[in-house]
């Protein structure tokens, strides 16, 4: 067999190096449109990807309308930067890297089941969203807990419709500063039957009616979906709450997510904060919206021992 000689093969490799750089000079490139994931197909359904090309469009086809508005998107832009949004990889800007705060899963509510006794009554910040939007990883994040770390006090995967049940988390220990209560998550593709999925509806609503020691909201919107129908649905029910930017990472170019931040703002018509559960990026930010808002809404006065509480613990 013959070899082919030097040159050849040199040729062949120049050949195949200028093939590559047109490929990648003509290659459509987009400001926003979401890196590639992992996903379970049983928790993706076409509903889920149609919301997602539309926002993708329309994420694209959104650019600001004013210079001012530019200037807001610059601005946003260079704070997400900053806190280390738009990145993949935590790196020296995500949490994980700071100590952790000591956090542990007390309690937990089923359908019809009663609420966890609780051995101090305190603050509670309930966190809802669509199943999968990322809920349990940002509880995780906000605790300085990494993804699938020992410490994560919140149960996460990749299957939507994983949280089944109200999930107590306690925040601080000596002394304790709040709950962060997990809840399961809304929508069709959600890996449940039609009976669980009402059951955790109507288990969530209740709580957020009646809970005397809800102190704040937070609705857990996808950044790669935009806000559904049912979103707005718990925005009305929640409101004054604050929407959590979810899975900011996914998005990628340039502005995307001050972009995706502007147009959630315009859609959930409230305070919104970016943030990424798997780096830890915007949680600082998250954390100080909460703590203002905890100390600006007191706990309903029907538990005074909740008041009390409430009251050393954010001052
Ligand atoms: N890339 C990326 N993936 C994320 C992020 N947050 C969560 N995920 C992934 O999204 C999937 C769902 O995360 P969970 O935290 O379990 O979502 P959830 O909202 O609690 O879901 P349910 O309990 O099913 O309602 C998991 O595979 C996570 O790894 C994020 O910020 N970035
Ligand atoms: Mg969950």
């Amino acid at each position: 067999m013959s070899t082919p000689s030097c040159d050849a093969v040199d040729m062949l490799a120049l050949r195949c190096s200028r093939a590559l750089l047109h490929a990648r000079a003509v290659r459509p490139r987009s400001t926003t449109v979401s890196r590639s994931r992992r996903e379970r197909r049983d928790s993706v359904d076409a509903a889920v990807l149609a919301e997602r090309a539309a926002w993708a469009e329309r994420l694209e086809a959104s650019p600001p309308e004013t210079p001012e508005a530019s200037q807001r998107e610059l601005n946003d832009e260079k704070r997400f930067k900053k806190a280390g949004l738009g990145i993949r990889r935590a790196g020296k800007r995500g949490v994980f890297r700071r100590e952790g705060i000591e956090a542990a899963r007390v309690g937990s509510q089923h359908f019809k089941g009663a609420p966890p006794p609780l051995k101090h009554a305190l603050p509670e910040v309930l966190l809802v969203g669509a199943a999968n939007a990322g809920k349990s990883t940002l509880i995780n994040a906000l605790v300085g807990a990494a993804p699938a770390s020992k410490a994560a006090p919140a149960s996460a995967s990749d299957r939507a419709g994983w949280t089944s049940g109200l999930e107590w988390i306690r925040v601080g220990a000596k002394p304790p500063l709040l709950y962060v209560v997990d809840a399961p998550g809304y929508g069709a593709h959600a890996v449940a039957t039609a009976r669980e999925r009402r059951d955790w509806t109507t288990l969530c609503a209740d709580y957020a009616r009646t809970r005397a020691t809800l102190a704040v909201a937070v609705v857990v919107v996808d950044a790669t979906r935009g806000v559904s129908t049912e979103d707005r649905r718990w925005l009305d029910l929640l409101s004054p709450c604050i929407v959590a930017l979810s899975k900011c990472d996914l998005l990628q170019g340039p502005g995307a997510v001050a972009r995706c931040a502007r147009l959630v703002e315009d859609d959930a018509q409230c305070d919104v904060v970016a943030t990424c559960g798997t780096t830890g990026a915007g949680v600082a930010e998250l954390w100080a919206r909460l703590r203002a808002r905890c100390a600006a809404v007191s706990v309903r006065p029907s538990d005074p021992r909740a008041v009390a509480v409430h009251r050393s613990a954010v001052s």
